[in-house]
């Protein structure tokens, strides 16, 4: 038998929804239990990919020396999200609209040493045949006018549960370790509304985005005269 600690936080929450719960509609109990159900699929659905990238990584590791991952992160998108999307693309507020229209709201960045890497990842990743591509945009081939790097996927991938299987989607995001340092700062800038003239530090990041780009490009020749000069002194 499980044993559960309440703490006193626990047990207000308990009495408060012991209150609250007899008075919600029924229909609203069932939405809010079956956007629960979709939470736990799209959870399942990045265990199943964060899964796949490591044995790649551990595989690649172990043929080449070298980690072409360096990490991966992951986030569910939150609820406020999840609701703002929605009412922007003007639809309605339930479970089949996110599954339907929504193809981020399971998100996987990976995290590359370098540019090569990116697309070895990305196309063992959609060559396994229980993955679904949907689609691809190569926005380190084509960057974004404000200097944006990165090599987007969209993918189905099944989850096996205990009476079915479900497709669901999940957004991945690869890119070099200096890429995501420069896009976790243009993020910030991009939500700082209380900042009024952004223009140059916009300016500032383009910069930044194309000396990135070159010394990405320096830093993959210099691994590949590397590993010449290893070959031919062995
Ligand atoms: P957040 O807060 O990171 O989740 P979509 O916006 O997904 O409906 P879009 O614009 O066609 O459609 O998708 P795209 O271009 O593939 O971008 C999706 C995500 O990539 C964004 O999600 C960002 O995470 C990232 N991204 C795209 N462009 C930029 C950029 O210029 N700078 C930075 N830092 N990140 C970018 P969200 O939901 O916009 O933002």
């Amino acid at each position: 038998m499980r044993c559960i600690n309440l703490k006193s936080d626990d047990s207000k929450n308990i009495i408060l929804m012991q209150t609250i719960l007899p008075q919600v509609p029924e229909e609203v109990m069932s939405e809010i239990s079956n956007f629960q159900e979709l939470m736990m699929m799209y959870h399942s659905a990045i265990r199943e990919v964060t899964t796949k990238l490591e044995i790649l990584n551990d595989e690649l590791s172990l043929k080449n020396k070298n980690n072409p991952i360096q990490f991966i992160k992951s986030r569910i998108k939150k609820p406020l999200s999840i609701l703002n999307k929605l009412q922007k693309l003007e639809k309605n507020i339930s479970v089949e609209s996110i599954m339907n229209y929504l193809d981020d709201v399971a998100g996987l960045r990976v995290i590359c040493s370098f540019i090569d890497d990116v697309y070895k990842i990305a196309d063992m990743l959609v060559k396994q045949d229980d993955i679904v591509l949907i689609q691809a945009k190569d926005y380190i081939k084509n960057p974004k006018p404000n200097g944006y790097r990165s090599y987007h996927l969209i993918i189905e991938v099944p989850v096996f549960f205990s009476d079915k299987k479900q497709w669901v989607r999940v957004e991945i995001q690869i890119r070099t370790v200096a890429m995501d340092f420069w896009a976790s700062l243009e993020h910030q800038v991009r939500y700082k509304k209380d900042v009024k003239d952004t223009k140059e530090v916009e300016k500032e990041l383009k910069e930044c985005a194309d000396t990135i780009a070159s010394t990405d490009l320096q830093m993959m020749n210099i691994r590949n005269k590397l590993e010449e000069l290893t070959l031919n002194n062995s």
